[in-house]
């Protein structure tokens, strides 16, 4: 069908969710490619997973002077962190900040879903609808729609019986909900469950937390804010700071180490774990060893470390067994940093249920019975983590060219070009999709690199009057292959996590994120920039084939 570009579309662009990447999308679109916007927003305020990870002890893992946006000089200098790592109610208030310093809240409206977005082939817009009835056209669509965002509550028999409360980490209710003399119940133990324990240990009556799988975690030895390093050595240097971390690993602007665990002695390795173990915090994945990522025995000298942690911390001998991560190597699912997990389980008021051995068989009115007990509870607290990176496209029906789905296109595990666009999707852009190094690093930098880079792009297509850009079907093919290629020597594959979809029964087994690293992937999207926009489509123009190959750097 012959496009009519004639037809104006209501809006430039529709901007889904008003969390780091919708805020960051509409500010640059807006203001300095001078675009109508129109951000949609399931929540009543902006915020993202700030808005709806409400739970006690919800804090961010990256340090807060690099836990925001670098768009603004000014806005760097004015905003003050309290705490070392950044607090959920404190992130939150960054974000309502930044919508007012920057006017943006005139764009965003709230309390509204998107239900679908169907690409219209007789006009090249995007028609875009609502649960609040809108339905509204666009020439471009960008997602900022998170990518851990779509929460999971297991399937479990009984649920609907349960005569106390129950909650889910990602979507936690603004009120504060009270443990006091309670007995609660935590199913999971990822970033949400480790952060909350603690916590909610210190007020419940009694906590039993129900295990999977046990974790590796790393003290995060979190504290009030350096004033001093911060005034002195952060905030006169910020361009340095964001340069390095730009072009890191990680999205850090720390210096990853090169060394490798096997060619030091036994005595300069427990040294280097021990000085790492005290410091805290992520520097412990980047900053100890090159190789404990990337080779298994160089990754047991790690694994076998932390464990001899917790056997160190743990008073009692069975918790101690319970708790030893022992069927995945450190590393190979996300990373946790914690504050007093591990010293938690010696609490009297606390008990832990290993569930690998005695599954929950379903959950009663009265609490949770396992194969081998049965629970009294008041409170069950999912910390059962998210239906990551393609959950939350699945809840809208997006249809592109040929009325094609993307849950069809993706039924196999996503596809992406760049982890920026789908081919066939037309105007499309998604802000930490699928194929992007977004998880696995330091998210405000990856989110900006993408907004940056999506709104230069539109930019380039504005200047010379191209209506469509779609990624190559080749370009795609080559981009996917690219990130499984990365993925494969990693410790990431040697586990069943959410990168790998394995924590959502039925979900195809592909490994989602880019792993070669932040700088690494920068470079590529600037090469693409740079050769033209190579591997994309525009309009009836004709096709530039990807020259991108797995060997052309791994970070
Ligand atoms: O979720 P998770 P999360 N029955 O998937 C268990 C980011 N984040 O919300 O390991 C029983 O990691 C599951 O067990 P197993 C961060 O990227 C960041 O904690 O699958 N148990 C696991 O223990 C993170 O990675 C921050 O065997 C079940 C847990 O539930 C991501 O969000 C803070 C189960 C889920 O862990 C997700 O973290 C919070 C079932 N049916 C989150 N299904 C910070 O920056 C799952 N589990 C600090």
């Amino acid at each position: 069908m012959a496009a009519n570009s004639d037809i104006t579309p209501d809006f430039d662009a529709v901007v889904i969710g008003a969390g780091f990447a919708g805020l960051g999308m509409l500010r640059r679109l807006r203001e300095e490619l001078g675009m109508s916007i129109q951000v949609y927003e399931a929540g009543a305020g902006v915020g993202g997973t700030w808005y709806w990870n409400r739970y006690p002890g919800a804090r961010c893992d990256s340090e807060s002077y690099v836990y925001c946006f670098s768009f603004s000089k000014e806005l760097l200098q004015d905003w003050n962190w309290s705490g070392k790592y950044p607090e959920q109610p404190e992130i939150l208030s960054y974000l309502n900040h930044v919508a007012d310093r920057f006017d943006l809240r005139r764009n965003i409206q709230f309390n509204t879903r998107v239900t679908s977005a169907k690409f219209l082939e007789d006009t090249n817009h995007w028609q875009i609808e609502t649960d609040q009835g809108d339905r509204v056209t666009a020439r471009f669509l960008i997602t900022g729609i998170g990518c851990i965002s779509a929460g999971n509550v297991p399937e479990i028999t009984g649920l609907d019986s349960f005569e106390g409360d129950w909650y889910h980490t990602g979507s936690w209710p603004h009120e504060e909900v009270d443990f006091d003399g309670k007995r609660v119940a935590v199913i999971g133990t990822g970033s949400s469950g480790v952060q909350a324990i603690p916590v909610i240990a210190e007020q419940a009556k009694r906590l039993t937390v129900f295990q999977r799988t046990p974790q590796y975690t790393i003290p995060a030895r979190h504290e009030t804010v350096d004033r001093r390093f911060i005034e002195e050595e952060v905030k006169p240097n910020y361009d340095d700071i964001w340069e390095k971390a730009r072009w890191s690993k990680s999205g850090f602007p720390v210096d990853a180490s090169e060394r490798s665990a096997l060619e030091v002695t036994a005595e300069e390795r427990l040294e280097t774990y021990e000085a790492f173990w005290a410091k805290g915090g992520a520097g412990f994945t980047y900053g100890t060893f090159e190789d404990i990522r990337t080779d298994r025995r160089a990754n047991d000298t790690a694994s076998e470390f932390i464990r001899s942690k917790i056997r160190e911390i743990v008073k009692d001998p069975e918790t101690v067994e319970r708790l030893l991560p022992t069927d995945h190597p450190f590393g190979s699912k996300r990373a946790l940093i914690d504050t007093n997990y591990f010293e938690t389980y010696n609490r009297e008021n606390v008990e832990l249920v290993d569930i690998r051995h005695s599954p929950i068989q379903e959950i009663t009115p009265k609490g949770i019975r396992t194969e081998d007990e049965e629970f009294e509870f008041d409170i069950i607290v999912f910390a059962t983590g998210f239906d990551a990176m393609t959950g939350s496209f699945f809840r809208m029906d997006i249809r592109g060219r040929n009325d094609l789905t993307l849950k069809e296109k993706w039924s196999e595990g996503p596809k992406t070009y760049l982890g920026l666009q789908v081919a066939g999707f037309p105007n499309m852009f998604m802000i930490t999709g699928p194929g992007s190094p977004s998880v696995l690093s330091n998210m405000p930098v990856a989110i900006e690199q993408h907004i940056e880079w999506v709104s230069d792009f539109i930019e380039f297509l504005s200047e010379r009057s191209i209506k469509t850009a779609e990624a190559d079907l080749d370009a795609e093919t080559v981009w996917v292959s690219h990130v499984n290629e990365i993925a494969e020597p990693t410790m990431f594959m040697l586990a069943n996590s959410w990168y790998l979809g394995a924590n959502i029964p039925g979900k195809p087994r592909v490994f989602m994120p880019y792993a070669g690293g932040i700088g690494t992937y920068r470079e590529k999207c600037n090469e693409v920039a740079d050769n033209g926009y190579e591997g994309f489509i525009f309009g009836s123009a004709s096709r530039k084939r990807p020259s991108l190959t797995a060997s052309q750097g791994t970070g």
